[in-house]
């Protein structure tokens, strides 16, 4: 039996309501996973994570394998354990990392060598490695090893790229062996329709538990980032998870939903949230701001989470003014929150069939910010 069953449930346009049952229990999609890159979602403990209504969460293979060191987890008993999160966990295989931090990084057919951000010392990932490492930590879902291709690229280089990771992900299947774990192809091939269409084709042909896209919000325009989501959505199979890599921003979120996506990650909520930056219905809130001086509602009045029930804009912006825990703690847990209930609206507004509408509502609140 495979190690997750998708069933999908409804479907409202292309946007599609679903439920993903994986070893660590069920989620319904679309969701979104809050980032602990590290075995930590930064400033949150598991327990707050849960009362959000967090159900799955990302951690990074890279840092993991640098620091503690994945043997290490495996001896501790798993990263579940390790980090005291009883949920599913998708753990991303490294790829990405291992290109946006090391300069002095060399891909070659085999895999990437790189020096460790810490310490210089010389590594080599192998497809092969990231796949027995994700194995160590025992994540729920794996990620194939991917080159995430820069922007801009040129037509030569992007197929160069999308070829080398193809053949990446059948090291990556051939290599894997947890059957309690499922694992996901990454579709590059940067900005080329054509690329796209046969990184998807050959990656389905493999044959993959879920299939993710990579290489977006990597510095291009949002029409760009759009155009892939609707060129690759529909190569995708119907009864599988779809996953869009790193995005994005709330209005992203939407999109990507409409056009028949149903997991997501990004930094942006909990980084955001420890430099001063909330999200609210009504669009960006910067909490420095010195009109929040004396503001004594809420961040989002529309917002039912713990930080708007109990605090005001003037005391989270005195707090972040003066550099106290509290603030990242209270901001992070707001713009989580924040998501997380995003994506439930979305959810239930695919299930009563209004998506449409909803979306339409959705950007005209921001608009009129
Ligand atoms: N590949 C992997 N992880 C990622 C990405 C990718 O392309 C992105 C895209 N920006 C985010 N995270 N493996
Ligand atoms: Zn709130």
């Amino acid at each position: 039996m495979a190690a997750i069953q998708f069933r999908l449930l409804k479907q409202d346009g292309a946007a599609r309501l679903g439920s993903l049952t994986t070893p660590h229990g069920l989620i319904e999609t679309p969701i979104f996973m809050p980032v602990g890159t590290q075995a930590t979602v930064k400033a949150m403990t598991p327990e707050e994570l849960d009362a959000i209504g967090a159900r799955i969460i990302l951690a990074n293979t890279y840092h993991l394998y640098i620091r503690p060191g994945h043997e290490l987890i495996r001896r501790l008993g798993g990263l579940h354990r390790f980090m005291h999160w009883d949920r599913p966990i998708l753990t991303d295989s490294g790829g990405f990392q291992v290109f946006s931090l090391n300069e002095l990084r060399k891909i070659t057919e085999e895999g990437v060598r790189f020096q460790s951000h810490l310490d210089g010392s010389y590594h080599t990932i192998r497809p092969e490695d990231a796949v027995a490492i994700q194995e160590a930590l025992g994540s729920d879902i794996a990620m194939c090893f991917d080159e995430c291709t820069p922007y801009p690229a040129t037509h030569d280089y992007a197929r160069r790229s999308m070829e080398l990771t193809t053949r990446w992900a059948r090291r990556c299947k051939d290599a894997h062996s947890r059957g309690d774990q499922a694992l996901f192809g990454i579709v590059q091939g940067g900005m080329y329709r054509d690329l796209r269409e046969r990184s998807a084709a050959e990656l389905v042909e493999i044959g993959f538990d879920g299939y993710a896209v990579g290489g977006l919000s990597v510095g291009e325009e949002k029409e760009h980032m759009y155009g892939v989501m609707e060129w690759t959505a529909p190569l995708l199979p119907a009864d599988q998870p779809r996953y869009v890599m790193g995005i994005g921003t709330p209005e992203d979120l939407v999109e990507a939903v409409w056009r028949g996506f149903d997991m997501f990650d990004c930094v942006m909520p909990t980084r955001n949230a420890r430099n001063g930056m909330l999200f609210t219905s009504f669009g960006r809130l910067n909490i420095k701001g010195a009109a929040y001086a004396e503001d004594q509602g809420p961040v989002d009045p529309a917002c039912g989470c713990y930080v708007c029930r109990n605090y005001s804009r003037a005391y989270l912006r005195h707090l972040y003014r003066s550099g106290e825990i509290l603030a990242s703690r209270l901001n992070t847990y707001h713009n989580l929150a924040y998501y997380l209930d995003l994506m439930a609206q979305i959810r239930a507004a695919i299930a009563e069939g209004k998506f449409d509408s909803f979306r339409r509502e959705f950007h005209g609140r921001r608009e009129t910010q």
